[in-house]
């Protein structure tokens, strides 16, 4: 099934020419009212006249995490605080967060989004859709709660606080069809229902939509086989939106990328070079109807490829492959995301304690667990301040 027919199946020369509008639109939205993009294209000469195809795109300066961070918290809004109705959160690479705003129209696109997303994945207004992601700044709760209200669905917000027995007896009791984590934590939850000691008809679950966090098809497969369902990737990220930039379809081939909100591109990480279709990258992201936050040329640190011929779900939005690893040194665990730099910044504010630090991912007991080994002077008396 397709949401949004009209778009998600439209010829890719029409898709091109409603980017292009938008993207002047977007263009000079920003200009007029955020000054950091006005006076990145004064200073980079950019006259935005010239920008009149998605190739010209390409030559116009590309916008960093490290950009947002120094705009804390709300230097790249573009409207005034009135107008904005939802703020989110994601971490920044020193711990300074990056904060995004949404007006009423970027919420009812987002949920729209989300709606799309679900019903590739076969989600209908006859499905219970049981959410066990956290309900905070990070935009997975929220962001699929809207998502799933929007296409008539029963939503249970169970969020990622439920403890995973519980969350395995609301699953139970409630009869949900279709679950929606990340895919460490299906598998944690798969782990909760064999130490329940479930019959393995106890669950009506068929569904699960995964993301926020890197995974394998290995991953799929065990999660596939142990929870009994069909799993599906989603892809998305705070500052773009949050989930809702591209969901895979039945096909399981690439996750179709919402070309109609956003611009894809995939750079050379290195040469800053746009790469063809195909070979594997940075993503790149340009926002083409948000309101409140809208971004040019992000550069996510995601790596990837785009495929854009047409996919035998009928869908002509591009695919992105899985996401490959990141461009940097992000690390996901356990649904926290913490850059090294963000540990390092706080063991500098404990003292007695040596500016380097070595930080251990493994496993313990099948979940990934951080381990940071620390130097501390002789006479260091705040191991316990640490620790905490
Ligand atoms: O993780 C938004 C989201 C929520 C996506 C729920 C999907 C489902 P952030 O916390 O800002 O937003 O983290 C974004 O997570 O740049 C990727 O590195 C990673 N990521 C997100 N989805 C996937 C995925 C949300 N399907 C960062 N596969 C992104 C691999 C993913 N990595």
């Amino acid at each position: 099934m397709i949401y949004h027919p009209d778009i998600e199946t439209m010829p890719r020369a029409d898709l091109a020419q409603l980017q292009v509008e938008r993207l002047q639109t977007t263009l000079n939205r920003v200009c007029r009212n955020v000054a950091f993009y006005r006076d990145l294209y004064d200073r980079e000469q950019v006259d935005l006249e010239s920008i009149r195809s998605l190739e010209d795109l390409r030559r116009l300066p590309l916008t960093t995490k490290e950009d947002l961070r120094r705009s804390y918290p709300y230097g790249l809004f573009a409207v005034p605080l009135r107008d904005i109705v939802r703020l989110h959160a994601s971490s920044g690479t020193t711990g300074q967060p990056i904060v995004v705003g949404y007006t009423r129209n970027d919420l009812d696109h987002w949920s729209q989004i989300v709606a799309r997303t679900l019903c590739a994945a076969g989600v209908t207004e006859h499905d219970i859709v049981q959410i066990a992601f956290q309900y905070s700044l990070f935009t997975g709760g929220l962001g699929f709660h809207y998502g799933a209200e929007r296409i008539g669905a029963s939503v249970i917000p169970a969020s990622s606080h439920t403890n995973a027995a519980e969350q395995v007896m609301i699953m139970r009791d409630y009869k949900t069809s279709t679950l929606i984590t990340m895919p460490s934590h299906a598998l944690t939850l798969a782990a909760a229902r064999d130490q329940l000691s479930l019959p393995s008809d106890a669950l009506a679950l068929k569904t699960g939509i995964f993301g926020a966090e890197p995974w394998t098809e290995e991953m799929r497969r065990q999660i596939e086989e142990r929870l009994q369902i069909t799993a599906y990737d989603a892809y998305g990220l705070t500052e773009i939106i949050g989930p809702g930039i591209a969901g895979e379809c039945r096909q399981r081939a690439g996750l179709h990328v919402n070309e109609d909100h956003f611009i894809a591109e995939v750079i050379d990480p290195r040469t800053l070079e746009p790469l063809p279709p195909g070979e594997t990258g940075e993503l790149v992201f340009t926002t083409l109807t948000k309101e409140g936050f809208p971004l040019i040329r992000y550069r996510t640190g995601d790596r990837a490829s785009l495929d854009p011929t047409p996919c035998v779900c009928g869908r002509t939005l591009a695919r992105m492959s899985r996401v490959a690893g990141r461009t940097d040194d992000l690390i996901m665990i356990r649904g926290v995301k913490v850059f090294p730099a963000q540990l390092q910044a706080l063991a500098q504010t404990l003292g007695g304690m040596a500016p380097m630090l070595c930080v251990v991912l493994t496993r313990v007991e099948g979940e990934d667990a951080l381990e940071i080994q620390a130097a501390f002077a002789d006479d260091f008396g705040g191991l316990d301040e640490v620790r905490h």
